[in-house]
């Protein structure tokens, strides 16, 4: 057994002070550092000092290691420049990326305090670095493919990769899941199929959603930006489905929309009564000219949603405590501590639960995942840590996954 101690605590009730934690593999219990000595008298004692505060591992639910190797080749501002420079540079950009690079992006998330991410894959070729990857994993196996004379190649390539995913081991921590890329993207009988396999096998299921203007003017009245890049590419010029059709096929299992920043209340509403969530990407949306997410809608509504980095494709970084800071400053009308704490909320036990991991909590029967944080003085009170949080810190000074110390 061990027992850590730190000057604050976050748990479910909030901060606390003055409390330990027991645990092993996983969280056994949490009380003064007496009550548990006198428990456990074997057990290795740790203070993680002055100004700690001891937070769950947090939770990127959404990124794409594949393009680690972009820093500055894509193109930022609006979204339709963005997609032409990905389609321009996509294969130099994956093919400077092998394993040494995803790793070393991996660990950033790492030092960020990240133990569990949401790894989008399009190709599989993350996995043998995702399993090598001290956090846990939920691997996302992404569809994409609109043209009817290819899709069902790419649908069957996809079934590969997915049991691929389903046959790594406990020790690999990759829990199998699926991404459909987006409504513009993947041909709605594929996107029928995949939805049933998530559905039977009771997989993590995500999908890009209205992230920008122009998607949404594709999909309502087969205009703007996208027209001219599928006549281009494509050889197309209709979409094959509509913004209904695709959150329909939602409909009897709940799925992480990723981006959403277009949706407009009525959709909003729709998705939070089908038991949907949203992954926020602050940083990811500015760049690409997609604008503001309004969680003060999800707010009202009740929607569980993350803050995630999404990919280096649209970022600079996989820090999720930059991200975090972005979103404070992005939601500027939002008060300023109740944000700090539904955002800290987001990347922990909301999104714990939102991809069926027990993690995300510091309660009894959690799995020992854990950040320790250090702020550069003591707190004004209880109320202010989690904003001070977000504002202060860069690193985790220790992070703990299964009850081991990783960093
Ligand atoms: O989330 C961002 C922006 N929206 C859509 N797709 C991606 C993002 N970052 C990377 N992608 C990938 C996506 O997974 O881009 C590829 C897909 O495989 C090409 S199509 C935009
Ligand atoms: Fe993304």
């Amino acid at each position: 057994m061990n027992l850590i101690t730190a000057d604050y605590i976050y748990t479910p009730e909030g901060f606390a002070e003055n409390r330990t934690v027991a645990y092993s593999g996983k969280i056994e219990a949490i009380d003064t550092l007496q009550a548990l000595t006198e428990k456990y008298p074997d057990a290795d004692i740790h203070y993680a000092g002055k100004n700690s505060v001891l937070y769950p591992g947090f939770i990127n639910t959404h990124v794409h290691l594949e393009f680690s190797a972009n820093s500055t080749t894509l193109k930022y501002g609006t979204f339709m420049s963005w997609l032409d420079s990905v389609v321009e540079n996509r294969n130099d950009l994956i093919h400077m990326c092998d394993n040494a690079l995803m790793l070393n992006k991996i660990e950033e998330m790492l030092h960020s305090g990240i133990t569990t991410f949401g790894a989008i894959s399009s190709f599989g070729a993350e996995l043998e670095a995702c399993m090598k990857a001290p956090q846990r994993v939920v691997f996302f196996n992404e569809l994409i493919g609109s043209n009817a004379a290819y899709v069902d190649a790419l649908y069957n390539d996809f079934l590969e990769r997915v049991k691929a995913s389903q046959a790594c081991t406990p020790e690999d921590r990759i829990t199998p899941a699926i991404a459909i890329h987006s409504p513009y993207s993947v041909h709605p009988v594929i996107l029928q199929r995949a939805v049933q396999v998530a559905k039977q096998n009771n997989l993590p299921l995500s999908a890009h959603f209205l992230e920008s203007q122009d998607e949404r003017e594709w999909l309502e009245d087969g205009n703007g930006g996208f027209k001219a890049f599928f006549e281009k590419y494509f050889n197309t010029s209709t979409p094959l489905t509509t913004i209904d059709e695709f959150m329909h096929a939602f409909d009897t299992y709940p799925a992480h929309f990723t981006h959403c920043v277009q949706a407009n209340e009525e959709e909003l509403a729709y998705l939070a009564s089908k038991g949907h969530s949203i992954a926020h990407c602050p940083r990811s949306n500015r760049l690409l000219g997609c604008g503001r997410l309004a969680i003060e809608q999800l707010r009202t509504l009740q929607m569980p949603f993350t803050v995630a980095t999404d990919g280096l494709s649209s970022n600079w970084s996989l820090n999720i405590f930059d991200e975090l800071r972005a979103a404070l400053m992005m939601h500027h009308a939002e008060p300023l501590n109740q944000l700090s704490q539904l955002l800290i909320q987001s990347v922990t036990s909301d999104a714990a639960k939102i991809l069926g991991i027990n993690t995300g909590s510091i309660e009894a029967g959690r799995e020992s995942d854990f950040a320790v944080i250090t702020l550069p003085d003591a707190p004004s009170s209880l109320e202010d840590i989690a904003l001070q949080t977000i504002l202060h810190t860069q690193k985790a000074s220790e992070v703990y996954i299964g009850g081991e110390k990783v960093r």
